[in-house]
């Protein structure tokens, strides 16, 4: 019964861990964030065959999901998003004309599984700290991300990075819109400003996340919460099928574009 030596134990876990980052060096598209924008766009990315990594600073997917409404367990997304739940096999249930709930583990499970599933990969505890950019003639190009243990970053440590490649990056970090930001104060001749989210209109929030949902800067796209904060829309609360229909859309988007 279980024959196994402590050193065995620690060199797998190194071959296969380092193995994996050093596939991961370069990808087509790398997501910041495993919240529901950031995973529904690694199901659809994945799905076509695109190299596609997560990148997440916690321990656990789901970004938003876990704390439901005020910490209230259900999650609500409206009847336009019904597809993506559907294709996801997430089971809901109606509560109103407009709004289905689902359980949120089930939720959050089912999207990861199902990003996982279709191709992408997921990696717990990193953070994405900055850019790889390059210069062309006038513009600014994005080429891959910048990372570290999230725990180096806890820890205020000086530890230098390591970086990957890649066609495409997508903001998909939240309310913080972590990565647009590092647009605007390390590369400011982008002309990007960041304005924060406004005030709730849940109907207008959910409309508009999705129409501004696309390309920042060459390379850089933004999805979910992320582009409320960065074009100043509407926060839309505890609802969520405008996270799902965000990722669907810039997935739709970087595909078409890698494809050119
Ligand atoms: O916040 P989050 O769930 O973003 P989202 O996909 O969804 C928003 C909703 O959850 C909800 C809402 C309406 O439905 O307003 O709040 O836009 O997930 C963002 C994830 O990104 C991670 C963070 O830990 C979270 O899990 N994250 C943020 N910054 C970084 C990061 C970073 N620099 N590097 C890696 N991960």
């Amino acid at each position: 019964m279980f024959q196994v030596r402590e050193a065995e134990i620690t060199r797998a876990i190194v071959e296969v861990a380092l193995e994996k980052l050093r596939n991961y060096s370069e990808v087509d598209v790398v997501i910041v964030g495993a919240g529901p924008s950031g995973l529904t766009a690694a199901y659809y990315l994945a799905r076509t065959g695109l190299r596609t990594l997560v990148l997440e600073r916690r321990l656990s997917p789901g970004g938003g999901i876990g704390g439901g409404g005020m910490l209230l367990p259900c999650i609500l997304v409206e009847k336009e998003a019904l597809p993506v739940l559907e294709e996801l096999r997430c089971r809901y249930r109606q509560v109103t004309e407009n709004l289905y709930a689902v359980n949120p583990p089930e939720f959050l499970a089912r999207l990861t599984l199902s990003a996982l599933e279709a191709g992408a990969d997921l990696i717990l505890g990193i953070t994405v700290e900055d850019l790889i950019y390059r210069r062309t003639g006038q513009s600014i190009e994005i080429r891959g991300v910048v990372i570290n243990w999230s725990a180096v970053q806890l820890s205020g440590l000086h530890v230098d990075p390591l970086a990957i490649e890649a066609r495409a990056v997508v903001d998909a970090t939240g309310h913080d819109a972590e990565i647009v930001r590092l647009l605007e104060k390390k590369l400011p001749e982008t002309g990007v400003k960041v304005k924060g989210f406004s005030s709730m209109y849940a109907s207008e929030a959910e409309k508009l996340v999705i129409e501004y949902t696309g390309k920042v800067v060459e390379g850089l796209y933004v999805t979910g919460m992320a582009v409320a904060t960065l074009y100043g829309l509407p926060r839309m609360g505890p609802i969520f099928g405008g996270m799902l229909l965000s990722g669907k859309k810039v997935a739709e988007l970087i595909t078409q574009d890698l494809r050119k």
